[in-house]
């Protein structure tokens, strides 16, 4: 089965039909993560192509979000039938003024699918509450999500908060989302940087040991 297929029933917004194609893709033996990366996020990165460009609106974009989330819920188990597991807590959010939460959902999932016990903050979350929470539940690891160029600057916040509070010795902070890079993370001090979920990951197994 061609993942374009499912691509383009992402970008239809059509989830009955996008949950029943990735059963098919599981069913012919296609991995997890290709399923993920060249069938759903592939779909995705096209809505957010036509979102820039004005050729779709929030509904739409909405509407695929959906059929996307939908079907990645389908493959949590397979995601990591082979991988390493940990047992660790970490707590993750999408930082202050951002309301994106599709990426950070995707996190949390592969997290999860780790053995990695996720606090979920959700959107909107402030600084001291990535903080106290870390705090009070011990979490080993911080997750930001930022997917604005207006609102990355809010996870160098949660860098200094936590330095604040006195727990940065004790914790790993780590970032991601579209605008963040490397040198971003570097330069507000932040533990790591990954590009993408999986990644994103196979790295919290490697802090929780
Ligand atoms: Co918004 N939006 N949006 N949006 N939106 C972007 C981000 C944008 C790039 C679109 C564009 O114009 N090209 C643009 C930002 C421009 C900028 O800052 N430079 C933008 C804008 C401007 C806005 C509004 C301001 C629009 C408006 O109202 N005028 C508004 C802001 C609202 C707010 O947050 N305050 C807004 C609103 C929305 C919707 C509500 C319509 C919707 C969000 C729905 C939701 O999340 N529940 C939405 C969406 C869906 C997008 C796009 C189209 C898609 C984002 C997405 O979910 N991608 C996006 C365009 C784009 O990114 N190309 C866009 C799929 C997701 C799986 O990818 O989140 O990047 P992503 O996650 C990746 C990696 O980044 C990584 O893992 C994932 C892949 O495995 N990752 C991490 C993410 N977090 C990580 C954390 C980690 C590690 C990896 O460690 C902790």
């Amino acid at each position: 089965m061609d993942m374009k297929e499912i691509a383009l029933e992402v970008i239809n917004g059509k989830t009955k039909i996008v949950k029943a194609l990735v059963q098919q893709a599981l069913d012919e033996g296609i991995p997890a993560k290709t399923i993920l990366e060249e069938g759903l996020l592939a779909g995705m990165a096209v809505v957010g192509e036509k979102f820039k460009n004005n050729e779709v609106f929030v509904p739409e974009v909405l509407i695929s979000a959906r059929a996307m989330t939908m079907g990645a819920a389908m493959l949590k188990e397979k995601l990591n039938e082979s991988g390493e597991t940990a047992k660790g807590k970490a707590c993750i959010g999408t930082v202050q003024g951002d309301l994106h939460d599709i990426g950070k959902n995707l996190v949390k999932m592969m997290l999860e699918s780790k053995g990695i016990e996720v606090i979920d903050l959700g959107t909107d979350v402030s600084p001291e509450t990535f903080v106290q929470t870390a705090k009070e539940q011990n979490c080993q690891i911080i997750c930001c999500s930022a997917l604005l160029t207006t609102t990355m600057t809010v996870m160098g916040d949660v860098v200094k908060a936590a330095e604040a509070a006195g727990i940065r010795d004790s914790v790993k902070i780590m970032v991601g989302g579209a605008p963040v890079t490397e040198a971003f993370c570097k330069q507000i001090g932040a533990d790591a940087y990954t590009s993408d979920a999986a990644s994103a990951a196979d790295l919290a197994v490697t802090f929780c040991q």
